[in-house]
């Protein structure tokens, strides 16, 4: 039979790293006379660094130069790399780590498919990145979840056909990625939210190994 193929996201599904994104995106929308809160940071969960400037931009009604623009992209993005900075193996979201350590014993094909750029930096961090078969981020894809690339492009590298693939999922755009892509979408978090998902469940403690082995088929 074929190998399942496991792909996670990364915000929200192995960390919650939107709190240190918040911080940066609030830092700068202060600075530049926007007012911005946490619902407001909800709609940037999922979506890339330039889409989310162009969305607090727009929110505050300004107009960039296009060196304005460059120029807070990169202040943004270092002081979020300031705020993850402490970041360890303690941020890992509860219940994580049991399913990546069974899913290794049984050679399952792991890979992440995250809009971050900062993706593998936050692995290394928390001490996760040796679980990974392949990292595909922000660095990689072109076109933004809920486009199935980024999940496409991993099951190709993880050599696993997509109907054979199963995507862990925080957020709207991804679970429509996922199943755009023809994969297994489960939902982590709200599943009013999440309710186009395949499966649901509030988060990783909920999933149980016998649900990863029904998953699987093992
Ligand atoms: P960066 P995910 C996403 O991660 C975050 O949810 C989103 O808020 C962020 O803007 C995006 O990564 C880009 O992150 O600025 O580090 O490149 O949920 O796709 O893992
Ligand atoms: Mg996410």
């Amino acid at each position: 039979m074929n190998k399942t193929g496991f792909i996670f996201d990364l915000d929200g599904v192995i960390v919650d790293t939107a709190k240190y994104h918040f911080m940066a995106w609030k830092k700068l929308a202060n600075q530049l006379g926007i007012a911005f809160s946490e619902t407001d940071n909800e709609r940037f969960k999922g979506v890339s660094r330039k889409r989310c400037l162009e969305i607090l931009l727009e929110m505050g009604n300004i107009k960039a130069t296009q060196e304005e623009f460059d120029c807070w992209m990169i202040e943004k993005n270092e002081d979020y790399l300031n705020y993850i900075g402490t970041m360890n193996e303690n941020e890992i979201l509860p219940g994580v780590t049991v399913i990546l350590v069974f899913l290794k014993e049984h050679n399952f094909p792991i890979a992440l498919g995250s809009a971050s750029k900062n993706a593998q930096t936050i692995l290394e961090k928390v001490k996760l990145l040796s679980y990974f078969d392949l990292i595909v981020d922000g660095n990689n894809v072109s076109k933004a979840k809920p486009d199935p690339e980024v999940f496409l492009m991993a099951a190709k590298g993880l050599d696993v056909a997509p109907e054979n693939c199963v995507v862990f999922e925080d957020a709207i755009a991804g679970i429509e990625a996922a199943n755009n892509a023809g994969m297994m979408s489960v939902g982590i978090g709200d599943a009013n939210i999440l309710s186009s998902a395949h499966r649901n469940f509030k988060n990783f403690t909920e999933i149980d190994l016998e649900v990863i082995k029904e998953i699987a088929s093992i």
